[in-house]
């Protein structure tokens, strides 16, 4: 296991492939559930098994060992909590000081316990992801301090190696890929990753990208920042994203989309990920399926077409919400009756 950077250390611009947490690599899987249901032949890409539970770490090894090769002093970011989990990993691995800046009280617990387990500075302020980013940027700019948000150019280079893995296991690129749409990083570094495929001949085409939004939180879709946005999926919980050029050029290039979809589509798919396929992924995660589900309901979906739709996070993340709407039992007597009883077995 040499971690992304050594695998495609000819596609990655570093100095030393040797730093890993074991990112990348990650599973590929069919979801026969979501196929029966679409018409569609679905694969999910299970980004929630990278060290830290999300796509971040990709994107964040090569921003961390740049950061090494620059003799940074720290790293900062803004997060709705992934990013900065996977920061504070990987600063801790690095001995590097991080700094995360995140809106208080909307960020998921595992994600606030991985930051703080790791031993970054975590500050919660009185704003949203969009203040946060806005304060960092400022910050960065100031002091002796390594920006890794998505705007640092060395995350978009990591994270586009997903693509270049999706190809490698398929064979060639899908005919459309689906994911969640919050700072828009991802679909830039997707589409970057299978524009270089199709460039080098290794894939004979590249997907369709369709991106989702939650609707509450759709700047992209609406065509104009959104000053409070909301939505169950406070990972995308995002109101003015980074690279929205980046995902704009992707849904133009590729002749794709990016659309809305409700907090009840995102939770309806959510657990029929779990319930059906086994696969246990954070509620913005589900964004991508709930958007496929959507489209094959209103017949806009190619019969038969080959689709894969990312996971982006760990259902382990967030189980507050995990846990809504579930009802734990009272605690039986430890007998064979009483638990025979429960079942309603003979
Ligand atoms: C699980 O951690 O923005 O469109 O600060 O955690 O590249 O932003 C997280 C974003 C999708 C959206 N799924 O990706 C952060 C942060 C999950 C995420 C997204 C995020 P981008």
């Amino acid at each position: 296991m040499k971690g992304i950077l050594g695998r495609y250390r000819n596609q990655l611009p570093l100095a030393n492939y040797d730093f890993t947490l074991g990112e990348g690599d990650t599973p590929l899987i069919s979801a026969p559930a979501l196929s029966r249901a679409t018409g569609a032949e679905i694969f999910l890409k299970l980004e929630g098994c990278n060290p830290t539970g999300s796509f971040k770490d990709r994107g964040m090894v090569v921003a961390v060992a740049k950061a090494m090769e620059e003799k940074s002093g720290a790293i900062i970011c803004a997060s709705t909590g992934n990013t900065a989990a996977s920061a504070a990993a990987y600063a801790a691995r690095a001995g590097l000081t991080c700094a995360v800046v995140i809106p208080q009280g909307n960020i998921a617990l595992g994600k606030l316990a991985q930051a703080m387990i790791f031993g970054a500075r975590v500050l919660p302020i009185e704003g949203n992801f969009d203040c946060a980013l806005k304060l960092v940027r400022e910050l960065a700019e100031q002091g002796n301090l390594t920006l890794v948000n998505s705007v640092n150019p060395h995350r978009i280079e990591g994270q586009k190696t997903a693509a270049f893995e999706i190809v490698d296991e398929l064979g060639d690129a899908p005919e459309i890929l689906a994911l969640p749409v919050g700072n828009a990083g991802n679909i830039t570094a997707y589409w970057r990753g299978f524009s270089e495929y199709l460039r080098a001949g290794t894939a004979s085409r590249a997907p369709k990208m369709f991106g989702f939004q939650a609707a509450g939180a759709a700047p992209i879709v609406r065509g104009a920042p959104i000053e409070n946005p909301q939505t169950i999926a406070t990972a995308i919980r995002i109101g003015n994203p980074a690279s929205w050029k980046g995902a704009l050029a992707a849904r133009a290039e590729s002749g794709g989309l990016i659309e809305a979809v409700t907090d009840d589509e995102i939770l309806a798919a959510y657990r029929l990920l779990a319930e059906r396929e086994g696969v246990f992924c954070e509620p913005a995660s589900a964004a991508g399926v709930a958007g496929i589900l959507k489209l094959a309901r209103a017949e806009r979906l190619p019969r038969g077409a080959r689709i894969v739709c990312v996971l982006t996070g760990s259902g382990l993340k967030d189980p507050e919400t995990a846990m809504r709407g579930l009802e734990l039992p009272e605690a039986l007597p430890a007998t064979m009756d009483a638990v025979a009883r429960a079942l309603e077995i003979g």
